[in-house]
Formats: C-alpha cells, structure tokens, sequence
C-alpha cells in the first residue's frame, strides 16, 4: 500500500456503516423516479448502507417495511408517507425502540410530533396556489365562465389533498373559475388517460385541465389528442412537479404551466440523517425551494434540467 494509506486511520468495520432504512411509497411517476435515484445516490456518497423498499403505493406495505427496519436496528429510519393518516401507531413502535424516524415529500398528520424528527418536502399548499394564480391572471379580463376539471393525486395524500385546497383558495376570487369535475387519477399516465377520457365523454365544454402532476397531465394528453382536441389550446393545461417529459410537452405548448416540485430530496435527507445521529437539533420543518415556468420558460430552461 502506498505510504501515504497506511498513516490513515484503520477503515471502521462494515457493521459500523450507518444503516438507514428508506420505505418508499413506489414507482408511480417520473417524479418518483428522480427522488428514489437521487435518495440512493446520496445515500452511497455518505457512505450509508441503504435499505430500500418500494411499497407499490400502499400503506400496508410501507407500514411492513418500517417494522421490518425496526426488527433489523436500522439508526435512522426515513420514509415518504403514501398517505397522511394512520401511522400513530408504527412510529410509537420505532419510537419505543429508539429509532429516530424523519419523513421526506409527504407529511403525517400525527398530532404527536414528537414521533418523526423533521419533515423535509415541499409546500404543496404553496404549489396549488401558485397553479390557481396563474389561471386567476389568465382570466381576470374575462367574462366568460371557465370550466375546469381537476384530475387529483394519491386519495388521502398529503400532495393530492394540499394541492387542491391552494389551488381552490386562489380561484374562488373569480367567480367564474369553476371546477366542474374532480377525480383521483393515482398520479399515474394510465389513470390520467382513463379519467379524462371519462371526463372528455361527460363533459362538452372543458377549458382548463389542472393536473396534480405531469404523469397525469401526460395521460391527459394523449386522451384529449385522442379525442381530436388541442392540448394547450382547446384545453390550457397546469400540471405539477416540472419532471423531463412534462418540460418537453411544455416546450411544445401541450402544458401551458408548470409548478415545480422538486424531487432530489436525498442531499438534504443525509444531511438531516447525519445530524440527528450526531445529536444535533434540527429544524422541525426543511422546506425545499422551487419555482414555476411557463411554457416558453420551459422552453429555455429544459436542457438544464437535471430530471
Ligand atoms: O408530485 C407525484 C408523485 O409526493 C410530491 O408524488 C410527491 C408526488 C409528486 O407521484 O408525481
């Protein structure tokens, strides 16, 4: 070995690594996609033994998995919570092992804060109102009513549920700003596609189609094309999240606005995983940045982006 290692400390035996415990809630969109690569790759470059499960998004799975971590004395557990209610009882028992948990993207609504150490995400409330003012702009010089249709996320998920009351908060300043149909489309292509093709069939006059993300909104497309309609035109489109496929189909005028949601969550998790096992206080609440892009913004901003 060269001089220079052999003045290094010894390396700590493997079973020293940190052990983090990571349940993610699944594979449903593109934006999952870029979080669970952007979780795993953190977690090698801190040098993290990383135990990862997909719960194919349900609760019952991620609620076996957390058990299964704690079974296995993981220090840190960290999971995105599929939805918001009904973990009381699983982080009392990872509590009551001594095992700090910190959510990511999605939040509880645990009353007992003193059960997770920080949740680190977005505001999703902020998201949805920043989708409402842009259609409140849209349409302040207008007399006419606007329909729109709302294709919602995850039933019960803290972005599906979030996204809707800020959006719904901003438009009710105009009263011509109506949502004529809202439904969950699960945050994936193949139900945005089915359910706005229910929505097309029920509905004659559709406006504006707000999608609580660019998966859905993506589905939505080809069912509006499908249907011999302009997406961005016939129909103004909002999505969330500002994933690749949804900056492309901005680009090119089929999504008309995008708030984004920023997924590479791993850093900041890492960094919160370190501090807590160091015994530092952390913030309750990290809050991660983000921004919105029209379609020509995205336009210009899409061989940057990183997902
Ligand atoms: O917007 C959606 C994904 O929880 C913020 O989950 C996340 C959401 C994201 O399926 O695409």
């Amino acid at each position: 070995a060269p001089a220079a290692a052999s003045s290094e400390p010894a390396a700590a035996p493997a079973d020293k690594k940190v052990t983090l415990g990571f349940a993610q809630v699944g594979a449903e969109s593109g934006w999952r996609t870029a979080n669970t690569n952007s979780i795993k790759e953190s977690a090698a470059a801190a040098g993290y033994d990383l135990k990862f499960s997909d719960a194919q998004q349900k609760q019952e799975n991620q609620i076996k998995a957390i058990r299964s971590y704690i079974q296995q004395k993981v220090d840190v557990i960290a999971f995105s919570p599929v939805v918001e209610s009904g973990w009381d009882t699983v982080l009392k028992e990872a509590k009551d092992a001594g095992i700090p948990v910190i959510l990511t993207d999605r939040a509880v609504d645990s009353s007992d804060t003193s059960l997770y150490e920080t949740f680190i995400g977005s505001d999703f409330v902020e998201e949805g109102r920043r989708a409402g003012q842009w259609l409140v702009d849209k349409y302040k010089d207008s007399a006419e009513e606007i329909n729109i249709v709302e294709l919602q996320g995850t039933t019960g998920s803290a972005p599906a549920i979030d996204r809707k009351t800020g959006f719904e908060e901003v438009i009710k300043s105009n009263a011509n700003l109506k949502v004529i149909a809202s439904q969950t489309g699960d945050f994936t292509r193949a139900k945005g596609n089915e359910v706005m093709q229910s929505f097309l069939k029920a509905n004659k006059k559709i406006d504006v189609l707000y999608a609580h993300n660019d998966d859905m909104a993506l589905g939505a497309i080809q069912a509006i094309e499908a249907a011999g309609l302009k997406p961005g035109e016939d129909i103004i489109i909002i999505s969330v999240d500002g994933v690749k496929d949804g900056f492309i189909a901005a680009s090119e005028g089929k999504i008309n606005f995008i708030v984004e949601c920023n997924p590479l969550l791993g850093p900041q998790l890492m960094q919160a995983v370190q501090d807590v096992l160091d015994g530092k206080t952390i913030e309750k609440r990290i809050v991660t940045e983000e921004g919105v892009f029209t379609s020509e913004q995205a336009k210009a901003a899409l061989p940057d982006r990183k997902y």
